[in-house]
Parts: C-alpha cells; sequence; structure tokens
C-alpha cells in the first residue's frame, strides 16, 4: 500500500545530507564569487560534455587519469571550506581540490566514482535543486530497484565517504534550471 507520508530514502552508508547548510547571504556571496571565475567545457573521452566546470588546487586529467597540482584555491571559498571542514571535524587544508560546476538547464552528470586519488567529496548545491542517484558500482547488483533517488535541495551540503565512496555510484538527473556545484575533495595518503 502506498504511504501518505513522504518515505525518506535510506542512504549508503558514507552519506551524509544536511540541507540550508547555507543561509541565502551565504549563497548569493558564493554566487558572486562564482560569477568572476572562467569556467570551461568539460571534455570526457574526446567528448565535450554540456556542463562547465573550473578545477583548484589539483587538477585530475580524465584522459590519462594523473594528478597535477593546479591554481590555488581563490582565498574568497575560505569561509565556506572552514565551514565544510569543521562539520564533518576536518581540517581546512585537508580539502586539496576545489572544483566549480555549471549544469545549464537539461544537462546530468553521468553514473560514475569520484577519480581514484580522491577519499572524502563535499557537495554544496547552489541556485537549484536537483534530483542526486545512486546505483551499485558492483555491475551484478545494478538494476532498477537498486537505484536510490531523492532531492538534493539548493543550499545544502552532501558527503560522500566510506562505503558510498567505494561501493556506489553516483549521478544527476537532467537538471530543470541552472544548477551550481561546489564540490571540495580531500586527496589520499598515498597520493600527497
Ligand atoms: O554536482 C554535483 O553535486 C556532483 C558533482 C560530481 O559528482 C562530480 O563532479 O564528480
Amino acid at each position: 500500500m502506498d504511504s501518505l507520508f513522504p518515505v525518506e530514502p535510506i542512504f549508503p552508508e558514507g552519506f551524509l545530507y544536511i540541507p540550508d547548510f547555507l543561509d541565502e547571504k551565504e549563497e548569493q556571496f558564493l554566487i558572486k564569487e562564482i560569477s568572476k571565475i572562467k569556467l570551461h567545457n568539460f571534455i570526457f573521452q574526446g567528448f565535450e560534455a554540456r556542463r562547465k566546470v573550473a578545477s583548484f588546487g589539483y587538477d585530475f586529467n580524465f584522459e590519462n587519469r594523473s594528478i597535477s597540482p593546479g591554481n590555488p584555491i581563490p582565498t574568497s571559498f575560505e569561509g565556506m571550506i572552514r565551514k565544510v571542514s569543521q562539520t564533518i571535524n576536518l581540517e581546512p587544508k585537508d580539502f586539496s581540490e576545489l572544483l566549480i560546476t555549471e549544469y545549464p538547464v537539461g544537462s546530468v552528470i553521468n553514473w560514475h566514482r569520484d577519480a581514484p586519488p580522491f577519499e572524502i567529496i563535499a557537495g554544496i548545491s547552489i541556485l537549484s535543486d536537483c534530483i542526486f542517484r545512486f546505483r551499485p558500482h558492483e555491475k551484478a547488483k545494478q538494476g532498477r530497484s537498486s537505484i536510490i533517488s531523492f532531492p538534493i535541495k539548493r543550499r545544502s551540503l552532501y558527503i560522500i565517504q566510506d562505503t558510498a565512496r567505494t561501493e556506489w555510484q553516483h549521478s544527476i538527473s537532467a537538471v530543470k534550471d541552472v544548477r551550481y556545484s561546489i564540490t571540495l575533495r580531500t586527496l589520499k595518503k598515498s597520493y600527497r
């Protein structure tokens, strides 16, 4: 029987979701800072995705799967990085990479696990909501019934670590309105 009440999805272990992580003033500040940054089209295996990105701290090259030091993380993001790190008991310097992504209307991010050098992933949603999805990484476990799909609100924070990071893939369905995300990632010890 269908429930009259919305049922909270059961998130994979290691996934944390914090709605209203930013207040409206903090979001406006970040929108202004993002507007100062030149974003470029994301290229994966020779194909141009519709989303645009800019990365700082480290650059992961998706063509040869290598990592190299990148442009320094702009100081204007320090307050937000401090707030995220306090929330999950890390030091701001633990976040080695900051990625800004712009999703034009109708754009997606396909099923993936994040690049191997990175460990803990923190994602802040800006300007609009989206539908976030998880599915098992192991092919044999994949199927329609194994997809966990739920809304991620603008101004929220999510954290992906542990099993959610290693045993699950994530994706974002076509966005209805322009969305920005700020992704912070820590680097695994073996890559430092
Ligand atoms: O936009 C997001 O929140 C997800 C970003 C992501 O999964 C990625 O850049 O690998």
